[in-house]
Order: structure tokens, then sequence, then C-alpha cells
């Protein structure tokens, strides 16, 4: 089980999982039928627009495969979005600080009613103790999609989403790794996710070297340790099975093995190399 996490009645476990940067409800469906835990909707860098985003995250849930997406930045219409969608948890990228992490997590989670409705006993369908140890926030009520990615009404959606849908934050500022471990102590945030090209370049080193650079790994140790202190997930970028296996055995829970376009690319260079001559 994924720390207990309950995403779905069928899904469980959140350990490994693919990148999509391309559009489309066909290609999500077969990225999510390969036997992935979780499909990463990318609407930082991907090009996924808001409607392509819904019809992936659909697509993606229907084979019983979590859809997380990874918003554009720390906004609240992103996270509304995106969770109105129907997407079992949200990627934060760029998270540098506490404030920040306490407001995207207010993003993500429904207020917790504090009363009762007058003439309801505390032990009806509205019970508010029901959700009464998640932490409460300002995520807007009113989106028809999300209750039915889950199956659930929207009342249901409203009383279990606080607690079925992850909230993640990327690491991968200098500011971000500087506080790591007061971040990941903030209540509701679920996940410590480094980027590690973007981490490289902030710390001054060229981005996409960041495998080699010791500091940089002394920086991954750093948040994957600030995370597991705090009871929380840590997640890490992958492009290949070789980091994935390195990253689990280094004690990271979720790894994506690479992505749609760095799959494409390779498959084509490959092929297209052993027709070289023709
Ligand atoms: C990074 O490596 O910086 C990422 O955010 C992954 O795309």
């Amino acid at each position: 089980a994924f720390f207990g996490l309950a995403l779905t009645r069928r899904v469980t476990k959140l350990r490994k999982g693919f990148w999509m940067m391309f559009p489309g409800a066909a290609l999500a469906r077969t990225f999510a039928q390969l036997g992935y835990d979780f499909i990463l909707i990318d609407c930082e860098h991907g090009n996924i627009d808001d409607a392509a985003m819904h019809a992936a995250v659909g697509a993606v849930a229907a084979e019983g495969v979590s859809p997380l997406v990874r918003i554009p930045g720390p906004d609240n219409v992103h996270v509304k979005r995106a969770l109105d969608s129907g997407a079992h948890g949200i990627l934060c990228p760029n998270l540098s600080s506490v404030e920040e992490a306490r407001a995207l997590v207010s993003y993500a989670k429904f207020p917790i009613p504090t009363k009762t409705v007058p003439g309801q006993s505390s032990d009806t369908k509205n019970n508010a103790s029901v959700i009464s140890r998640q932490v409460s926030g300002i995520r807007g009520v009113g989106s028809p999609f999300a209750p039915a990615v889950f199956h659930q009404s929207l009342g249901e959606y409203i009383r279990t989403a606080n607690r079925n849908t992850l909230v993640a934050a990327q690491i991968e500022t200098l500011a971000g790794l500087e506080n790591c471990e007061e971040i990941a102590k903030v209540d509701g945030l679920d996940m410590l996710f480094i980027g590690p090209n973007d981490l490289a370049s902030s710390m001054g080193y060229p981005a996409l070297e960041h495998e080699s650079i010791p500091e940089v790994q002394d920086a991954v140790e750093r948040v994957l340790a600030a995370a597991h202190a705090a009871g929380k997930y840590a997640g890490m970028f992958c492009t290949s099975s070789e980091q994935v296996r390195r990253r689990h055995e280094q004690g990271f829970d979720l790894m994506n093995l690479g992505g749609d376009i760095v799959a494409l690319q390779a498959w084509n260079a490959n092929e297209l190399a052993k027709i070289e001559d023709i």
C-alpha cells in the first residue's frame, strides 16, 4: 500500500509511473494500460491544455490507474482546475517556502464543516467528523467532473476528497532546498518530489548533468531524508529504468520511468540508426 493513502477503491499504491507531455485521451489510455501505477499529466511544460487535461485524467482513471497533474505553478486556479478534472493528486513545481506549501494545501482541500445542519443528527452523511482529522482549506465546490471520475456523488466526493487526493510539492530551487525540512512538516502536504534538472540549475550547475554532481546528489539525499523524517513520501524524477531502480533502492517512494517524448525520441533514434545506410 502507498503509505495507506486510499486514492480510489481500486488504486492502492503509487510507485512507478509515466510522464505525459503530449495531449490525447487515446495516448493516455495506452500508457495507463502498460502497467504503471500513475500517469503524470504535465501541464507545466507539457503541451496539455485544460480540455486535454480533462480528457487524459478521465482516460487514465478509467483504467484503474491514478492520474496526477503537474500544475503550471502554485496558483489557486491551477489547483482547482486540476482537482476538478478528477485528478487523484497534484504536483506543484517550484515550491520554495512554508508559506507557499500552506497555501498550496489550502487550495487543494475543501473547507471542513464546523457546524451540523439544523435538524440532522451528527452521524448523518453531512457529518463533519468524517474528515475532521483532515486539513481544512478553501477549495471551491462545484465540479461535477471529479465526482464522476471517482464514481461518487458530489456529496460523497466532497466528504472524501481531502483524504483521497495527493498534494505533492516539487523541491527544485535553492530556496526550496534550504526550507525542505520545514516544508515537509506542513500538514496536508503528502510528498516532496525532486526536480533534479531545475535543482541543479538553481544550484548553479548545468541542469542535465545533475546525476554526476556530488553536491546535487547530497541535496537529493537531504530532501529524501526531510520527507521521511516528517512522515511524508519522497518522489524523484527519473529518465530510465536504471535510475528508477537506484532511486527505489535509495528509499524513494515514487518515480517516473521517463516520459512520452523521451521514449519516442529514444525508440526512433535507436531504430533509425539501424537503417542509416538506406
Ligand atoms: C526537473 O528535473 O527539474 C523537473 O522538474 C522534471 O521535469
